[in-house]
């Protein structure tokens, strides 16, 4: 899909619509102002990068502020996840070739999903097959998936610091399954790092979604270079 084309009929929308929308959890009117944003030929990573990003962390923020409650951060999730259906179109582009097979999910423990979802959209865009085992998933659901679908990678994202110790333990489960040579573990997710991803024995970091398709790719085609 081309996203550069234009509808000149339609009425210019202010980016600080779409950012009050995802602020106020206005999740039913967010994909009529984003369409009407990606008519006037705004392009859909500007859409991402320059409005949604910032949308959240300002969410984020009034959480952490004591402003807003649980159910606000629901709604601004809602929001963002309208606003992503609309763009995900827009973003996974053309590519028909499969670069590979990834399994992704929130660690055990860990309900966010937003940032995952984006980044399956972004590994669909680089030709990635991706099969999501939701949110919540426990170390055994790991296993029997690698078991099951032999991907190549497995993708894991945590978004609090708290859950984060459930990831060594997805490592020592496919270790002690004999599965853990068979896949590359990549980790993400705001509180995560390279040191972090170092320091539990995982193989591949990415800090945001463009950066996970391009981690993958790459990792896929050094281990296919390895294995001629
Ligand atoms: Co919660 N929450 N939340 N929350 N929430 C955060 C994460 C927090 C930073 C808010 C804050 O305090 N300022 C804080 C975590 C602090 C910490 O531990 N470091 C927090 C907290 C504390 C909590 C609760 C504990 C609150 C409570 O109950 N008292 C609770 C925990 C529930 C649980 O999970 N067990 C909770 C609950 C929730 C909701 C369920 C209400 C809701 C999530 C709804 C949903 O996801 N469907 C929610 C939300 C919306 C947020 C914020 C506001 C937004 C998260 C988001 O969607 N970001 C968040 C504050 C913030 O992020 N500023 C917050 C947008 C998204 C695009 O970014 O997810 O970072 P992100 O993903 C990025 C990268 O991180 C990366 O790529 C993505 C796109 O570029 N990435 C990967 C992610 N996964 C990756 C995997 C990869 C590679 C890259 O490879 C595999």
């Amino acid at each position: 899909m081309d996203d550069t084309e234009k509808n000149k009929g339609e009425k210019m929308v202010n980016p600080e619509q779409i950012k009050q929308a995802v602020i106020k959890g206005k999740y039913k009117e967010i994909s009529k102002l984003v369409e009407n944003t990606l008519k006037n030929g705004v392009k859909a990573m500007n859409i991402l990068e320059e409005v949604l990003y910032p949308s959240m962390g300002t969410v984020g923020d009034k959480f952490s502020s004591g402003e807003y409650f649980i159910p606000d951060l629901i709604l601004a999730a809602k929001a963002m996840q309208a606003a992503m259906d609309i763009l995900k179109p827009y973003l996974v582009g053309k590519k028909t070739k499969q670069s590979g097979l990834v399994v992704m999910c929130t660690i055990e423990g860990d309900l966010h999903d937003v940032g995952k979802n984006l980044v399956n959209i972004m590994l669909e865009g680089s030709g990635f097959k991706v099969i999501d085992l939701g949110i919540d998933v426990k170390a055994q659901k790991f296993v029997e998936a690698v078991k099951k679908y032999k991907p190549q990678i497995l993708g894991i994202s945590g978004l609090l610091t708290t859950t984060l110790a459930n990831v060594p333990k997805v490592l020592e489960a496919l270790k002690k399954a004999g599965l853990r040579e068979k896949v590359l573990v990549g980790v993400g997710g705001a509180p995560v790092t390279q040191d972090f991803v170092n320091r539990v024995g995982a193989d591949l970091y990415a800090k945001d979604a463009n950066q996970a398709a391009k981690v993958f790719t790459k990792a896929i085609s050094k281990q296919r270079q390895s294995t001629q």
